[in-house]
């Protein structure tokens, strides 16, 4: 016995983790469906490396009645039109998007972080998924937070094209051969080359002079781990595949070493401490492609500030910065809400 799992722009970077992660971590599932735009409707896609294949279903023609669970991850436009669409049809989803992310009535969740606050899903049926660098952050965050109580965090943020999507990884990949062949290189996805460069813009630019992404990563954390947190963030695209890295910058109410913030990271849940102080005793992105842990290395103090701690962070965004947290949402769901058999 198990659940009838829609998933919602299954074709696209996070969609097809989605399907990976869900057949890897073997969610029961009674039945499945592939769902996304006209452009890919018979299209047929890979359910992980379980051999089975499924069919993508058209969303304007799809019918919510009778599904239990739906992952949606196929932009806000979609979650906006859709989502409701599936929530009044009795199906729960669980949205990718930023769309319902601070909607007091939609929990956000990090599994690891707030699992009790999923228990408000049934004001909507929507339950958010956090932006991928704010998942990745609060992870090793809170057992921090819990010791010393975080005061205010300082962020710089080395973010993949994944992120941007699949046009996102063609485009780089595109620019560098051309690079390499001497052609002409039209950024399209991107406002500027993104091969062999780095971007100190991701999403649009709001009125104070920050980004979208930078706005996320405050309000995200503070409707995540503690409203009173303080967070300045500055977001970067760099030309990296998958993975995101985050230099972090921490001042905590209490005194912690950073001895104690290591034996802490060691033992959290979701946090995999590597941070040997030699060369090469950290984790880069290219390590972490495919991997569900929140790496954490070159813990230190900084004695700029009282009470500070600087670190490094590194995901795979496409995992537990979007599919992974999501499915694991879906297991709480599960054992929390929606018990089958
Ligand atoms: P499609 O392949 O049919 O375009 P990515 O973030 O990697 O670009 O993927 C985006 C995902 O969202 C894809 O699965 C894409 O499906 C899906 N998608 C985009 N627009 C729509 C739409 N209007 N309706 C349904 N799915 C959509
Ligand atoms: C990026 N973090 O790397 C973005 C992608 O709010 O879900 C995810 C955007 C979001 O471009």
């Amino acid at each position: 016995m198990g659940y009838r799992v829609v998933v919602v722009g299954a074709t696209g970077n996070v969609g097809r983790e989605m399907l990976n992660v869900l057949a890897e971590r073997e969610f029961p599932i009674e039945e499945l469906a592939a769902v996304a735009s006209s452009r890919s409707t018979g299209d047929e896609i890979d359910f992980g490396e379980t051999g089975r294949t499924l069919k993508v279903r058209n969303i304007e023609h799809f019918d919510f009645t009778g599904w239990d669970i739906a992952l949606f991850s196929a932009g806000s436009e979609v979650s906006k039109t859709y989502a409701p669409k599936a929530a009044a049809a009795g199906c729960v989803v669980i949205d990718n998007s930023s769309f319902y992310r601070m909607d007091p009535d939609v929990p956000l969740i990090v599994p690891e972080v707030n699992p009790e606050a999923i228990d408000g899903y049934k004001a909507k049926m929507i339950i958010a998924n956090p932006n991928c660098s704010t998942a990745q952050m609060v992870v090793a965050l809170k057992p921090l937070h819990d010791k010393a109580k975080i005061k205010r965090v300082v962020v710089s943020t080395y973010q993949s094209v994944s992120g941007a999507g699949k046009q996102g990884m063609d485009e780089l990949f595109e620019q560098s051969r051309n690079i390499f062949v001497g052609q002409a290189n039209e950024p399209v996805k991107f406002t500027k080359q993104i091969a062999f460069n780095v971007i100190p813009h991701i999403d649009s630019f709001l009125d104070d002079g920050s980004t979208k992404e930078e706005w996320k990563m405050v309000v995200e954390t503070k409707k995540i781990l503690d409203p009173k947190i303080k967070v300045n963030a500055t977001c970067v695209r760099v030309p990296v595949f998958v993975g995101h890295s985050e230099s972090i910058n921490l001042e905590f109410e209490d005194e912690i070493s950073a001895e104690e913030a290591q034996d802490i990271l060691r033992e959290a849940p979701g946090v995999m401490l590597i941070d040997k102080r030699e060369d090469g005793g950290y984790v880069t992105p290219v390590e972490c492609v495919g991997d569900g842990a929140t790496f954490v290395s070159r813990v230190r103090e900084d004695p700029t500030v009282d009470n500070g701690l600087a670190l490094w962070c590194v995901s795979d965004n496409l995992r537990k910065g979007a599919a992974l947290n999501a499915v694991q949402i879906a297991e709480l769901l599960g054992r929390r809400h929606l018990q089958k058999g």
